[in-house]
C-alpha cells in the first residue's frame, strides 16, 4: 500500500498508542465466505437475519431459527480465518494487554486464527448451546457438531453451492464433524429459496441434562443483554486513565447496534483516534473518523498493521499455515 500521508499518520497513532482497542463486525467474516448481517444478501431464505435474532422469534418459531442458526453453524465450519483474523491475531500475540478485540462475530474465526489474550466475543458465539428451562444451567461451551439433529439435517447448503466435492447424504445415525472442504469457500450464488421446514418442537436440539428443556443458541439476540462480566471488562480497559485506549480500529461494521458501537464513542470521546476500515465508508458521518481505510479488511488489514506485526507475517499462500 503506498506511503500516504495518511498512513503515515496512522502509523505514527499506532506505534505510539499505549493502548488499542478493536471493535470488529461481520464485514471482517465476508472473506471467508460468510454472509453480512445487513449488507446485500443480509438475508436468509426470505427472511431478515435481525428478524430472526430474537427471543420472540424463538419463542414463536423455535424451528425456524434453529435452521437459520444451524444454516450459520454450518457455513462457519466450513469456512476458514482470513488474513484480517490473522492479523488481528498476530497483533493479540505481539501487544498481549495493551489490546483489546470486541468482536459483534459469533462464527470463532478469531479463535481458529490464533486469537489470545483479551478477546471478548460480545454477543456470544454459534457453537455454544444454552438449556431454556429456567431451573437448568446447563450450557455446551464448544459443541461443533452438525446436523445437530436428524431434523436440522438439509438446511446447510442455502447460499453456497459446493465446488464439485462429494456431498455425502448425511448420515442420519452417525453425527459427523463438519471439516472444512474447499481451501477457499465457494463463491455465494444467489440462493435458490428452499421452503423452510417445519420442524415439530420435539425433534429439535433438547437438554441432555434436564432432559426437558429445548436447547437454544448460545448467542446474544436482540433485546438480551450483553453478560455483565463482558461489559465490565470492556469498561475497564477503556476507562483506565493511567494507560488510556490511544487508537480505536473499527473493522468491518456498520456501527448500527449497541452497546459494541458505544465503545467506539467512549473512545473518541476521551480523546483517542478512531481509524475505520469498511469497504463502504459508511461507517457514522463522514468526519466521525481520524483515519479512513476503504477496502477489503481481508486485505487492508495485513498491510496497514504490518509496522507492529511484520511483513514476513503475511505468508503469500495462506495454505501453508
Ligand atoms: C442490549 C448475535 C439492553 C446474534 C447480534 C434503537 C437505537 C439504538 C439501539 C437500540 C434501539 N433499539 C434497540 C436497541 C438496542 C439493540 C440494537 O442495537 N439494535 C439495533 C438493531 C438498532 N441492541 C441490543 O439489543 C443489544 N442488547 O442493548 O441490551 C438490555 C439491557 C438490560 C436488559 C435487557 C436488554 C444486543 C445486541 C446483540 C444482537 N445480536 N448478533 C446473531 O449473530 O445471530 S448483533 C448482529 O449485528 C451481529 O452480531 C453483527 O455482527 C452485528 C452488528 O452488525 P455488523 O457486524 O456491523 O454487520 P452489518 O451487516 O451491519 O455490517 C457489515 C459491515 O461490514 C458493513 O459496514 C459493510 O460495509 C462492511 N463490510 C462488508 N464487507 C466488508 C466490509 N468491511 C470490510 N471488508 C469487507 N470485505
Amino acid at each position: 500500500m503506498a506511503e500516504t500521508g495518511e498512513l503515515k499518520a496512522f502509523h505514527e497513532a499506532l506505534l505510539s498508542a499505549r493502548k488499542i482497542l478493536a471493535v470488529v463486525g461481520a464485514g471482517v467474516s465476508v472473506a471467508s465466505g460468510l454472509q453480512t448481517f445487513r449488507g446485500a444478501n443480509g438475508l436468509w431464505r426470505n427472511y431478515s437475519a435481525i428478524d430472526l435474532a430474537t427471543p420472540d422469534a424463538f419463542h414463536i418459531d423455535p424451528g425456524l431459527v434453529w435452521q437459520f442458526y444451524s444454516s450459520r453453524r454450518f457455513q462457519a465450519l466450513r469456512s476458514k480465518p482470513n488474513r484480517a483474523h490473522y492479523a488481528l491475531a498476530e497483533l493479540s500475540q505481539r501487544l498481549g494487554d495493551k489490546f483489546m478485540c470486541l468482536t459483534q462475530n459469533v462464527d470463532g474465526l478469531h479463535q481458529r486464527a490464533g486469537h489470545v489474550g483479551k478477546l471478548l466475543e460480545l454477543h456470544g458465539s454459534l457453537f455454544r448451546l444454552k438449556c431454556t428451562e429456567f431451573f437448568c444451567e446447563y450450557v455446551d461451551e464448544d459443541n461443533r457438531e452438525h446436523p445437530l439433529v436428524p431434523a436440522l439435517a438439509g438446511c446447510e447448503d442455502e447460499f453456497v453451492k459446493k465446488r464439485n466435492v462429494p456431498t455425502a447424504a448425511p448420515d442420519r445415525k452417525k453425527r459427523r464433524k463438519v471439516e472444512p472442504v474447499a481451501d477457499k469457500p465457494a463463491e455465494p450464488v444467489s440462493p435458490e429459496f428452499k421452503p423452510v421446514k417445519t420442524i415439530p418442537e420435539g425433534d429439535l436440539p433438547h437438554c441432555p441434562k434436564c432432559k426437558k428443556g429445548l436447547l437454544r443458541p448460545g448467542v446474544v439476540w436482540f433485546g438480551e443483554s450483553i453478560p455483565i462480566k463482558l461489559l465490565d471488562q470492556a469498561d475497564a480497559f477503556i476507562a483506565d486513565t493511567e494507560t488510556p485506549v490511544d487508537l480505536v480500529l473499527v473493522i468491518g461494521t456498520s456501527g448500527t447496534v449497541w452497546p459494541a458501537n458505544g465503545y467506539v464513542e467512549q473512545v473518541k470521546n476521551k480523546g483517542g483516534k478512531v481509524a475505520i476500515f469498511n469497504i463502504e465508508m459508511n461507517y457514522k458521518d463522514d468526519s466521525f473518523g481520524d483515519f479512513k481505510f476503504q477496502g477489503d479488511c481481508s486485505e487492508l488489514l495485513p498491510e496497514v498493521l504490518e509496522p507492529l506485526i511484520g511483513s514476513e507475517f503475511v505468508p503469500r499462500d495462506w495454505k501453508r499455515r
